[in-house]
């Protein structure tokens, strides 16, 4: 039987997936808090220009169980997104959290009663054009797992057949740091200069690139994770080089007057990671920097 996938949080991510999910074969519902319309038209300007059509359903449709339930909302939103969902979940569903940060599936886990958690992590580039279609900047990677290193499971195949560069890992836990020590370097640097994320890789944004860097393989290394510290310049070339041209979400955020998701990303980094992290100047005024332009735009 097809599984069906529901998505919370139509962003970019979000809707990227979405069409992908369809494209691997399983049926997709988007999930919407207002939902005006019953169903929903994504274009996604690939190599070529594509549209996907999917129903959609308000997220406290309660009468629908969910099974297979896709999130993708900002970190921020995460727990609100979820309660909103949780009477639909039962013990038989799957959830997948594919969001950008740290501590969530922490926040997560007590919100979905026996349902399974599943957490992941792309380097894919998306961004809306003006006009609201998908603009993918890079393929990425993808991988999902459990943090209780469970083997693949049989609901994985759409994953396998849409979703380009897919892999179940067992070894999660370790996909997500290195995720987000990733999006350290590129996030707030793009978003306060305001440049794609292959402008990093240039001068004159290059030499502050490298030593942004540094100071996340100092936190890694002084957390032991010194492979992940040591495989970071090579993992932010590659991401920079395959979505070059991308926004950041942190970019678009700041860009759109919106809630960035610093916090899940540098202040976990700064303040969760381990409990003795070293200095790191350029860090934390980067933290600042982002926190100070929230609050100038929020004023606006
Ligand atoms: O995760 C991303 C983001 O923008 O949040 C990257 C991989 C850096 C793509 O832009």
């Amino acid at each position: 039987m097809t599984a069906r996938w529901h998505i919370l949080g139509v962003g970019a991510i979000g809707g990227l997936f979405a069409c992908r999910l369809q494209s691997g074969g399983a049926e997709v519902t988007l999930l919407s808090k207002l939902c005006n319309e019953p169903s929903r038209q994504l274009v996604l300007n690939n190599t070529s220009t594509e549209r996907f059509h999917f129903p959609q359903q308000a997220v406290t449709h309660n009468d629908d169980p969910i099974g297979h339930l896709l999130v993708c909302t900002k970190a921020w939103a995460v727990e609100s997104a979820i309660e909103a969902v949780a009477p639909r979940l039962s013990a038989s569903s799957i959830v997948v959290l594919l969001c950008n940060g740290m501590g969530l599936a922490e926040t997560v886990a007590p919100l979905i009663g026996k349902a399974r958690l599943v957490v992941g992590s792309t380097t894919s580039g998306c961004r809306r054009s003006r006009e609201g279609a998908l603009i993918v900047s890079g393929e990425g990677r993808t991988q999902l797992g459990m943090l209780n290193s469970s083997p693949a499971p049989p609901w994985v195949s759409p994953w396998r057949r849409g979703v380009p560069d897919f892999e179940w890992e067992t070894d999660i836990h370790s996909v997500l740091l290195a995720k987000v020590a990733l999006n350290a370097v590129i996030n707030p640097l793009t978003a306060l200069h305001g440049v794609t994320n292959g402008d990093l890789m240039q001068p004159p944004l290059r030499a502050i690139t490298e030593d942004v860097i540094k100071e996340v393989q100092s936190i890694l290394c002084s957390a032991g994770a010194t492979e992940i510290a040591s495989s970071l310049p090579a993992h932010v070339r590659a991401v920079c080089d395959s979505t070059a041209a991308n926004h950041s979400s942190m970019r678009v955020d700041l860009e759109n007057g919106e809630r960035t998701e610093i916090d899940a990303i540098v202040g976990w980094l700064l303040s969760s990671l381990t409990p003795h992290p070293p200095a790191t100047p350029i860090l934390s005024e980067l933290y600042d920097a982002v926190k100070q332009r929230e609050m100038d735009v929020s004023r606006a």
